[in-house]
């Protein structure tokens, strides 16, 4: 095999440019929520360092972002090694969260443009649409899509939360490209990522090998109480929207607390009419839900239910759910696991076998591709947030193990 050389220093300069791309105002943030202008210049950025690499560009209908570097025997019918992520972003979101792995997939590929030297197999670095499903649910949409596990035409109709509609906005931004979505089939996938969560840097280990990916439930929750004088009105007879929605918060936490590996969050939440001296009439909110076990995930949400129906009753105020995201755990090829562990013990880095708790592209992929990931630690298991933080090194021996993997499962059978 070639000796090929991972250009770290320009890995790490392309992070910061990209990190540069939708600049928040104060905290050293960005937000480049998916099909808004700054994702666009993110996209842009990115095609043009695919296009700097000589890669054979493809857009697909739901604006999936694709460079490949094809093999001499690849006659255009050939399966790719796929590596990639994402570039959208969270608001308020730190600089590597997607992007680390977009781009060190692109270092793989100019390590062998500057030997000078053509893959066994061709290599492709993908940029999947919206895979924080912040504007438009379900998260991950683009590598789903990608699956066949949601068809383009109604992810092309999917009102944001800001009213928007998700095809306009990819018309808007020039990114309606015209490959079918699934028309690059992966012969596998290999996504790297920060962990995201606070495991690899509590034990001082550098290397996840991700072997499972825990489930997701979302769900928006409306109650429907009523206004009414917050002087006057005695605490028995309020319907306090406010109040169960708070209750219903404090319960998830309960569940969450109870069972030890589900957990809860409530992100957002909105009262009606939100005015400090008016019992709130509505209350909506979300729910994510998350347990690497989908029997306990489902045991989750029933209980949760239960707690509803019992509330509602309780305070006398109506409550109705809708889920915005379901996905099941996902497990990852086992080959591959074995292969990420196998580089890192060669480059004599530690490492562990470890569960993602984020949810990420390659639990897509992996419906139609062997599939796995490989993470590097996260200080203060800190992300989704301006802190987000891995060390230079940490993040150029993550993205050396990619290129030792891939390399490698080029030239396996
Ligand atoms: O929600 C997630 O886990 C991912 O960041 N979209
Ligand atoms: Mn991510
Ligand atoms: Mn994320």
């Amino acid at each position: 095999m070639h000796d090929l050389h991972l250009n770290g220093p320009l890995m790490l300069q392309q992070i910061q440019t990209l990190g540069r791309l939708g600049a928040d105002a104060e905290n050293g943030g960005r937000t480049r929520i998916a099909l808004t202008d700054a994702e666009k210049a993110g996209r842009d950025r990115v095609q043009g360092w695919m296009r700097e690499l000589g890669l054979e560009i493809q857009i697909d209908r739901i604006g999936n972002l694709f460079g490949t570097l094809r093999s001499a025997s690849d006659r255009g019918d050939q399966r790719p090694l796929m590596m990639g992520s994402h570039i959208d972003t969270v608001t308020n979101a730190g600089a590597l969260d997607g992007c680390y792995g977009v781009l060190a997939g692109l270092a793989v590929i100019r390590a062998f443009r500057e030997a000078g030297v053509l893959p066994a197999r061709s290599i492709t670095v993908g940029a999947f649409t919206n895979e924080e499903g912040v504007r438009y649910q379900p998260d991950m949409m683009g590598s789903l899509v990608h699956a066949g596990g949601l068809s383009v035409e109604e992810a092309l109709d999917t009102i944001g939360t800001d009213g928007t509609r998700l095809g306009d906005e990819l018309e808007r931004i020039g990114y309606a490209g015209a490959l079918e979505p699934g028309a690059i089939v992966p012969h596998e996938y290999i996504e790297l990522h920060i962990e995201q969560g606070p495991i690899l840097e509590a034990e001082g280990t550098l290397i996840g090998v991700v072997e499972n990916l825990q489930g997701i439930s979302w769900q928006q929750i409306e109650v429907k109480g009523n206004a009414n004088h917050a002087g006057t009105t005695p605490t028995h007879l309020r319907h306090d929207a406010g109040l169960v929605a708070s209750s219903i918060a404090v319960e998830l936490r309960r569940i969450a607390v109870e069972t030890g590996t589900t957990l809860a969050t409530v992100g957002c939440m909105k009262f009606e009419p939100n005015v400090i001296n008016v019992i709130a009439r509505k209350a909506t909110f979300t729910v994510d839900l998350r347990d690497p076990d989908e029997a306990k995930l489902v045991a989750a949400e029933k209980r949760l239910s239960r707690y509803l129906g019992d509330i509602a009753e309780q305070e006398g105020v109506d409550i109705s759910t809708e889920q915005l995201v379901r996905f099941q755990p996902v497990t990852f090829n086992a080959a591959l696991a074995d292969e990420i562990e196998a580089s890192a013990q060669r480059f004599g880095f530690s490492h562990r076998r470890m569960t993602s708790g984020a949810g990420h592209d390659a639990q897509m992929i992996a419906r139609i591709a062997p599939a796995a990931m490989i993470f590097v630690p996260s200080r203060g298991g800190i992300s989704h947030n301006p802190r987000e933080h891995t060390d230079d090194d940490q993040l150029i021996k993550g993205a050396q193990v990619l290129l030792d993997v891939v390399t490698r499962r080029l030239n396996a059978a």
